[in-house]
């Protein structure tokens, strides 16, 4: 099988080369605007990424959301244009209550664009949107949908829905901020002592439950009668004509959002979290830019190694990844780790935006004797079907449930399971020629000597997988609907996967799946996890789970002894190795695969 169409080496290099390099650059720079994008249009939370080309500047005056019309047409074939026009609608309406309400601008040089000024929700913007989803929701009658198109956060919104433990505790916090703001000028009215004395009184009442609060639980059962006080006498306080009428609008302000506020914002911060785990972080971003042009600068040529690619006699490992340092330690893992290397051949399944970075990065580094092919799952040339026009990397869902049945709902334990995405049931198309796979996500380090992998006997099992029986079918419940299953079964996860791909032909597998998801489409999110949990359903041979650790990405309590036992580690949750926020005493395992000493990698300043 071919490497893909836009590698080059061949009868006219240089033609081809340089259509691989506008199609490359048209991708980096629509990847370069989405960022910001996602970021102005769905979540006004004021970011501003520096330093891109003029064509993405927006403009300062109220055109920007013709702007963003263009930006739409243009993305048209690479996001599904539904998912942005909720966005682009909502940024509209925003754009005319930030010119309602002008903000003081510093014009210094490059123009400030309104939504760089941070610019909370209200409450009413909230509301809003929460009312279009119900409105859709009320017309199909089906409690909990959530329309793709109105953008992922609605998405997320279904999912997340969660009690807040501390929306009280808020409350009086910003209570007291305003009390105490207040309190300065009313001291300074002689005419005001009484209400001066009130004020300190309630300030120095409400500071105490703070001192000794944390949550709503904690608070004394008299709260809500302090808070009223509280608020009866700030009313008071913000009656009385004061010179600082500018605070006291600012003041007025915050205070009226306080609830919806709270509550919004510990709810976003979650959301960003989210969005920070799936949006590439600026280094590796840079660095996917510098190895795209360097591809077509340097004259690496691929070495035909095809007859190794499909050689079924060799290990052949499966990686699926827009990540190309991730996908580089995870190769480099295992092949540090092996007995024999001269019979790994490891093919990244990649998409057009990584194509090339990733095919530069592999021709450069070289790892023992491995092989390694990097496949544009985009490309319909590089499988002969075009089947899917996406890659669709392994999807990970985040469940809690409590510990045990006696434990307080507080205590809930959350596991991130993650599971295979659509690609993955290319796989057997991908290919033909091999008999069995080892499927490793890109979040995961390898520790030890694989090659028992291959010995393994499944038992005419399809996938050897890791189960994790601390989550049970049950407790997937709400996704899994109505469909039956062994409620007492343990579910199982992506990360380390061996794949018996004769067999997984032989019982039509991917058939089996595709007709499952089309029985869903209407289904939330969870649609992938229900069919895949469905379509594996008494096809998982459970591996020793000595093979894999998992909770490197959310769990901060693992042994350490036990890291350094495990054969593979699994970083699912949202910490990812690669981001800043990752846990930092588990980054360590990850971080001594990369090469230090990587002319890319400290320029694009990967290498912290
Ligand atoms: C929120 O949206 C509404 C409806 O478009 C608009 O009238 C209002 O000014 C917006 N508020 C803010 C603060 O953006
Ligand atoms: C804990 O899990 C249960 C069952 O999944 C759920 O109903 C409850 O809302 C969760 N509580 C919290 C605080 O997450
Ligand atoms: C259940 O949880 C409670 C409180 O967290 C704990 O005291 C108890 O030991 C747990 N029981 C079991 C069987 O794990
Ligand atoms: C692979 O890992 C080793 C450390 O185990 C490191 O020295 C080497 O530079 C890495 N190679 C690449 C290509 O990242
Ligand atoms: C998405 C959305 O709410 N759009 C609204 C923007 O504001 C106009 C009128 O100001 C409404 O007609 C739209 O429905």
């Amino acid at each position: 099988m071919k490497g893909g169409s836009g590698g080059g080496g061949g009868v006219a290099p240089a033609k081809r080369r340089w259509r691989g390099l506008a199609i490359a650059v048209l991708f980096l720079v629509i990847l370069s605007m989405l960022v910001p994008l996602g970021f102005l249009l769905g979540l006004h939370s004021g970011f501003h990424s520096a330093g891109h080309m003029p064509l993405q500047r927006p403009s300062p005056s109220g055109d920007r959301s013709s702007h963003i019309d263009n930006l739409v047409r243009k993305l048209g074939p690479t996001l599904p244009k539904d998912v942005l026009k909720g966005f682009v609608n909502e940024a509209k309406n925003e754009t005319g209550s930030i010119n309602a309400t002008p903000k003081t601008q510093q014009k210094k040089g490059i123009p400030i664009p309104p939504q760089v000024v941070m610019q909370p929700f209200t409450s009413k913007n909230i509301s809003r949107i929460n009312g279009k989803a119900k409105m859709k929701s009320d017309v199909d009658e089906s409690e909990g949908f959530c329309d793709l198109k109105y953008g992922s956060y609605c998405i997320w919104r279904e999912e997340n829905r969660e009690e807040m433990h501390d929306s009280m505790v808020k409350k009086l916090k910003d209570q007291l901020f305003v009390a105490r703001a207040y309190f300065p000028s009313i001291v300074k009215i002689p005419a005001q002592s009484k209400l001066s004395g009130e004020l300190k009184q309630n300030i120095q009442e409400v500071e105490r439950v703070l001192s000794e609060s944390t949550t709503d639980a904690d608070l004394p059962p008299e709260i809500q009668k302090k808070s009223r006080r509280m608020e009866a006498v700030i009313a008071r306080a913000k009656s009385v004509s004061l010179d600082c009428n500018n605070i006291d609008k600012k003041l007025r302000q915050i205070f009226d959002l306080t609830e919806d506020e709270a509550n919004f914002h510990m709810k976003q911060s979650a959301f960003l979290y989210q969005l920070a785990v799936q949006t590439m972080p600026k280094s590796l971003h840079c660095l996917s830019m510098r190895l795209t042009v360097e591809y077509f600068r340097d004259h690496l040529f691929d070495k035909e190694l095809s007859e190794k690619y499909s050689d079924p006699t060799l290990q052949h490992y499966v990686i699926f990844s827009n990540n190309v340092i991730a996908s580089s330690v995870v190769i480099n893992s295992t092949v540090v780790h092996a007995i024999d290397t001269v019979n790994q051949v490891f093919h990244v399944l990649t998409d057009w935006q990584n194509y090339y970075a990733m095919k530069h990065w592999f021709l450069r580094n070289t790892f023992r004797d491995a092989v390694v092919q990097v496949l544009n799952i985009e490309d319909p040339d590089s499988y002969g079907k075009a089947t899917l026009s996406h890659l669709t990397l392994p999807v990970e869902f985040r469940v809690s449930f409590p510990s045990n049945d006696s434990a307080p709902a507080i205590n809930n334990r959350t596991q991130y399971v993650s599971i295979f995405s659509h690609s993955h049931y290319l796989l057997p198309e991908i290919f033909k020629n091999l008999e069995k796979v080892v499927v490793l996500d890109d979040d995961v380090v390898v520790q030890q000597d694989l090659s028992a992998l291959w010995s393994l006997n499944m038992g005419g099992k399809v996938t050897g997988a890791i189960e994790i029986c601390s989550v049970k079918m049950d407790q997937l419940r709400s996704y899994l609907g109505d469909h039956s299953f062994q409620k007492h079964s343990c579910s199982w996860m992506s990360g380390l996967n061996v794949i018996d791909l004769a067999r997984w032909r032989d019982l039509d597998i991917s058939e089996t799946y595709w007709k499952l998801v089309k029985e869903q489409v209407s289904m939330k999110e969870g649609s992938a996890l229900l069919a895949t949990l469905l379509t594996f359903q008494d096809q998982i041979y459970a591996l020793d789970r000595v093979w894999v650790l998992s909770g490197l990405g959310h769990d901060y309590g693992l042994d350490i002894e036990g890291i350094k036992k495990a054969a593979v580690l699994h970083y699912n949750g949202n910490m990812k190795p690669w981001l800043d926020l990752g846990i930092p005493k588990y980054k360590e395992y990850w971080k001594k695969f990369l090469n230090h000493e990587d002319q890319y990698l400290s320029e694009c300043n990967v290498n912290r």
